[in-house]
């Protein structure tokens, strides 16, 4: 039996790629459809083949973890694109993306896109922004201001994250998913696309998913996505996902504190005297209201 990953799913095929880095075509067994397997691109697998292009998926290993959309297993790294402008940058987006992607057991890195379009007053007021998010603990790859990447330095920055990973890109359509992984590998040739002018949106360029073999690694350029939803996370969880909440929380007086409207709460003193960011408390704030309101049934699946 031999072993590999999937790398992409399509009209009944499953391509895998081996250790050795060869690509096969295989079938998944009938039985998978009875017992309600469905491999996913990302999957790590054994299978049989007696050509490349006849191959038999046998076994799904054990996931790691599992995204939903873009519907990926065993993801490593996220790295989270946002851009300036064209859509606007918002730490409210940013921080849906880090929460979701953090929840999966996924390390998030973040890159900012269209550094060019900006001019420097806007440039300075995100880079404010990214070294709070650096002071959090978060890696932030932002490049000077109007500059056009060359590729070798594109590469230098992001080679030692990606390599021997699998990657996810994620960001809103539009952000510059494509675009970057073309200037990584201009032989990908990834479709682009224009952001609507009227709207400043992206049009959802990139439609399905697959593993791409770049920087040593394997990346998936996914479709843009602007809803989030957390069904899986509680109003006792979120705060893990907002380290510098976490920290400071240590010393509120309750255990329970979800730092909301407690007495004592060690949070909102950081937030008064400036140690944690009001637009970051602010942000927690909202995901927690939307925990709060979301439909009962929802969200038994995650409590620890
Ligand atoms: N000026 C400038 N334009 C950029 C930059 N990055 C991307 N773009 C443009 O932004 C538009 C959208 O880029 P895509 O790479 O298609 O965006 P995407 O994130 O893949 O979008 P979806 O596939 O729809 O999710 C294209 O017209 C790109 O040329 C950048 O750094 N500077
Ligand atoms: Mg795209
Ligand atoms: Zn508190």
């Amino acid at each position: 039996m031999h072993k590999g990953q999937i790398i992409k799913a399509l009209s009944g095929f499953y391509y895998i790629k081996s250790a050795e880095g060869d690509i096969y075509q295989t079938r998944g067994r009938g039985i998978f459809r009875k017992e309600n397997i469905t491999p996913l691109v990302g999957d790590y697998v054994e299978f049989r083949f007696d050509t490349k292009q006849e191959g038999r998926l046998e076994k799904v290993l054990k996931r790691k973890n599992e995204l939903i959309r873009p519907a990926v297993s065993n993801v490593d790294l996220g790295v989270i694109i946002m851009s300036t402008i064209n859509p606007d940058f918002s730490t409210s987006l940013l921080d849906r993306f880090l929460v979701s992607v953090e929840n999966k057991n996924i390390r998030p890195i973040i890159y900012i896109t269209k550094t060019d379009l900006i001019d420097k007053i806007k440039y300075t007021e995100i880079k404010r922004i990214c070294d709070q998010y650096r002071m959090i603990g978060y890696t932030v790859i932002l490049p000077e201001h109007g500059e056009k990447l060359s590729q070798k330095k594109l590469v230098e920055s992001l080679k030692p994250f990606i390599k021997e990973k699998t990657v996810v890109f994620i960001g809103q359509s539009g952000a510059g998913k494509s675009t970057l992984l073309n200037k990584i590998d201009p032989n990908l040739n990834l479709k682009t696309g224009a952001t609507s002018k009227s709207l400043g949106r992206g049009k959802h360029t990139t439609r399905h998913v697959e593993l791409i073999p770049v920087l040593g690694g394997l990346i998936a350029d996914t479709p843009g996505f602007s809803a989030i939803q957390f069904q899986d996370i509680t109003e006792q969880e979120l705060s893990h996902y907002f380290p510098e909440i976490e920290e400071y929380g240590k010393a509120c007086r309750f255990n329970s504190c979800i730092h909301l409207n407690e007495p004592d709460c060690a949070v909102k003193k950081a937030v008064d005297s400036g140690k944690i960011t009001e637009y970051r408390y602010k942000n927690y704030l909202s995901l927690l209201n939307e925990i709060k309101n979301r439909k009962p049934n929802y969200g038994k699946k995650g409590e620890k």
